[in-house]
């Protein structure tokens, strides 16, 4: 019987992150509460997304948002060897990325002036991808994780295909510094996303990586997509608004706009 199981190492990174995401939270409703009722929907959104991960950090800091998962693997180099696994398996991840991927992508999409059918489509694509991948990371055999594995990189197609495609047509519309400010974002967007399913197949899907590896490596990527993320959209927003009369008409109704 093998454990895999996290040190003081990735314990002590997961609070970091907790922290993090609560400072970012009350930051962003901060900055919410000084714009007019008009303007916050871009605050109020992506203050949600850090408090959720906030609270999922939290769950998984306290040891209860995860499961030891036992699997089986079988060699057959000289004679067949069954070893059985436990590994962690921090569900409270997919909790978080089920709620804050969707929301987002929600802010891209105002950003980009998505029509309501792309929006959804993206959405209830990323929403799949999501719930694919939390039984990727429970698969008992090798087959059931890739297989899982392969729908979810599936659905990610169909996200980036929206926001990639349908989001760039949609923001030609716009003026020039919606535009440029969107190819930005949504450019660091893609980076980061698509890292995403690299270390879950490296650390979840191989698990060549040891717990608090992948730990290490979702927090670094969990700070830089929520909090980062986050302050650059709400700092040019709120630039925007205060020097392009029309960028501050289209920030402030999102999708109404025009
Ligand atoms: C999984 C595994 C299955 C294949 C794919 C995945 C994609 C995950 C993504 C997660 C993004 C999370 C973010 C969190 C914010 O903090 C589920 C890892 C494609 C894209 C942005």
């Amino acid at each position: 019987m093998h454990i895999q199981s996290a040190s003081d190492v990735g314990n002590r990174a997961l609070w970091v992150v907790c922290v993090l995401m609560a400072i970012s939270s009350i930051a962003f409703y901060g900055m919410a509460m000084r714009v007019p009722v008009q303007k916050r929907l871009f605050h109020i959104i992506t203050a949600f997304i850090t408090t959720f991960a906030f609270l999922s950090y939290f769950s998984m800091a306290t040891g209860d948002g995860l499961s030891l998962h036992q699997y089986a693997t079988t060699e057959t180099k000289h004679h067949v060897v069954t070893e059985v696994y436990k590994r962690e398996v921090y569900w409270a991840r997919y909790v978080d990325w089920s709620l804050t991927t969707p929301l987002l992508l929600l802010d891209l999409c105002l950003l980009a002036g998505l029509n309501g059918a792309s929006i959804t489509v993206a959405v209830v694509s990323d929403v799949i991808m999501i719930m694919t991948g939390l039984f990727a990371a429970f698969g008992q055999t090798g087959g059931q994780r890739w297989g899982w594995y392969a729908i979810a990189c599936i659905a990610y197609l169909v996200v980036i295909y929206q926001l990639g495609y349908n989001g760039r047509y949609a923001v030609s519309n716009k003026d020039n510094k919606t535009r440029s400010f969107f190819s930005a974002i949504a450019g660091f967007t893609f980076v980061l996303w698509t890292l995403y399913p690299i270390v879950w197949g490296v650390a979840d899907g191989a698990r060549i990586f040891n717990v608090d590896t992948e730990i290490i490596a979702y927090a670094i990527l969990d700070i830089l997509a929520k909090p980062i993320f986050g302050f650059w959209l709400l700092f040019t927003h709120d630039s925007m608004s205060r020097t392009s009369p029309t960028v501050d008409g289209f920030w402030a109704h999102g999708m109404q706009s025009e």
